[in-house]
């Protein structure tokens, strides 16, 4: 996708501070933090959002999921961490290129939303 923001990181046309790369997922720090540890795991392949998935490859997606405890590891996260993927307007997705957040480095609240 040409002008999605999340496509030109993954082709280093942004900057990124890369955490975690394999052929079909990229991993960088979030610009704007919302916890001590917070990660952007994304498919390297464009998708909008998990509500476009449909025709999407499996693989893709069970990388980044399988991605996500090894990041977690590699951030020393070991008292545990939340994995958020905003979807559409109601849950304030910004960026229309799958992403899976991984929060963690501090004790979470116990409410979600
Ligand atoms: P969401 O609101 O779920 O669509 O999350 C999008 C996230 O992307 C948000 O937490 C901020 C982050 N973000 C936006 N632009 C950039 C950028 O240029 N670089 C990095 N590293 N993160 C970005």
């Amino acid at each position: 996708m040409e002008n999605c923001l999340f496509c030109k990181i993954v082709k280093g046309e942004i900057p990124s501070t890369k955490v975690y790369e394999n052929e079909y997922v990229y991993a960088f720090r979030d610009i704007s933090p919302q916890a001590p540890t917070h990660v952007l795991v994304i498919p390297k392949e464009h998708v909008s959002s998990l509500d476009d998935t449909e025709a999407f490859p499996d693989r893709n997606l069970a990388e980044c999921l399988r991605a996500i405890p090894v990041i977690a590891k590699q951030e020393g996260l070991t008292g545990g961490y939340r994995v958020v993927s905003n979807c559409g307007p109601d849950a304030c997705q910004s960026v229309p290129h799958l992403h899976f957040h991984i929060l963690g480095g501090t004790q979470m609240a116990d409410r979600m939303a």
